[in-house]
């Protein structure tokens, strides 16, 4: 069998496509901007974040590796840009809130020096508000509660306040001085281990739309006198690759109309001799079997 002809390639399909970068990282630091994330994240990792650019310091998450020992490290993320509303997309907050979905360990960092009448304890709230709001998933990651700034005077007080609000342990670090920070590496190293890896392949947040096409099944229709409109998926397709000015394609395209039923239901739509039948925007006149 030789072929005689060449099909045309069918029309392309054309789709608008959003990827979204979701980050891996064993632990995520969040808390409000000038809390000290980024301070952190230099402070125990080679990361060189911008520090102190208020109120977006950094505009993409920093990852940092850090290296407890030979044969310890993990990855910490600096994920800037949490902020009251964040989860609504305020601040652009809810293009950072993503990348928390797939850390296994949230590091909630607290500036407990209450600079600026800043409340400690509605602010571990309000940022735990933006998590859940974002997603439940995300109030029930295992959460460590970090107060820093504890150089400064003000800081005490409101630890014991936060511990309070908080009824669970809270490290007391600063990222300035390094004063508890090994205590809470040791414990961040201790337990990542016996925490489970995050389900990478169920989307969180907005749900993907489907790209595929829907496949139209075969239908005629008699639209006027005369003429008929036959619709579907497949024999668009067929139609649009035959090139009809080639007689052995034709022939062909005709008897894959009789596999895919085209004339039976033609004939039940009550086609007779000489009527129009469209197909997308091709147009042949019906001629019934002998
Ligand atoms: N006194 C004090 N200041 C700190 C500490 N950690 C960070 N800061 C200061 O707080 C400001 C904001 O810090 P930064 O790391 O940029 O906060 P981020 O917005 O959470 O990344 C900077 O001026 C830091 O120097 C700390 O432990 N003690
Ligand atoms: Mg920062």
């Amino acid at each position: 069998h030789v072929a005689h002809y060449a099909e045309r390639g069918e029309a392309g399909e054309v789709h608008d496509v959003l990827l979204e970068l979701k980050l891996i990282a064993d632990v995520g630091l969040v808390g409000f901007p000038n809390v000290g994330k980024s301070t952190l994240i230099s402070r125990v990792s080679a990361a060189r974040p911008k520090i102190a650019e208020y109120p977006f310091t950094t505009l993409q998450p920093h990852l940092g590796v850090v290296a407890i020992d030979h044969a310890t490290s993990f990855v910490m993320a600096d994920i800037p840009g949490l902020v009251e509303g964040a989860h609504e997309g305020k601040g652009m907050g809810d293009r950072f809130l993503r990348h928390i979905e797939r850390t296994r360990l949230i590091l909630h960092l607290v500036d407990v020096s209450g600079w600026e009448e800043r409340n400690p304890v509605e602010d571990w709230r309000s940022i735990n508000r933006e998590l859940k709001g974002w997603h439940p998933a995300l109030a029930s990651k295992p959460q460590i509660v970090v107060a820093n700034k504890m150089d400064v005077d003000t800081s005490k007080a409101n630890l014991t306040k936060l511990k309070r609000a908080t009824r669970k342990p809270v490290f007391a670090i600063s990222a300035v001085t390094g004063e508890g920070v090994p205590e809470l590496l040791r414990e961040l190293a201790r337990i990542l281990p016996t925490l489970p890896f995050p389900d990478l392949l169920t989307p969180t947040g907005a749900e993907p739309k489907s790209l595929e096409a829907p496949l139209v099944p075969l239908s005629v229709e008699r639209v006027s006198e005369g003429l008929l409109v036959a619709r579907g998926t497949k024999l668009e397709r067929l139609v649009a690759r035959t090139p009809l000015e080639n007689s052995a394609a034709v022939d062909d395209l005709q008897n894959r109309f009789y596999r895919l039923g085209l004339n039976d239901m033609l004939v039940a739509a009550g086609a007779h001799e000489g009527d129009v039948v469209r197909i997308g925007t091709f147009e042949f006149n019906y001629m019934p079997d002998e």
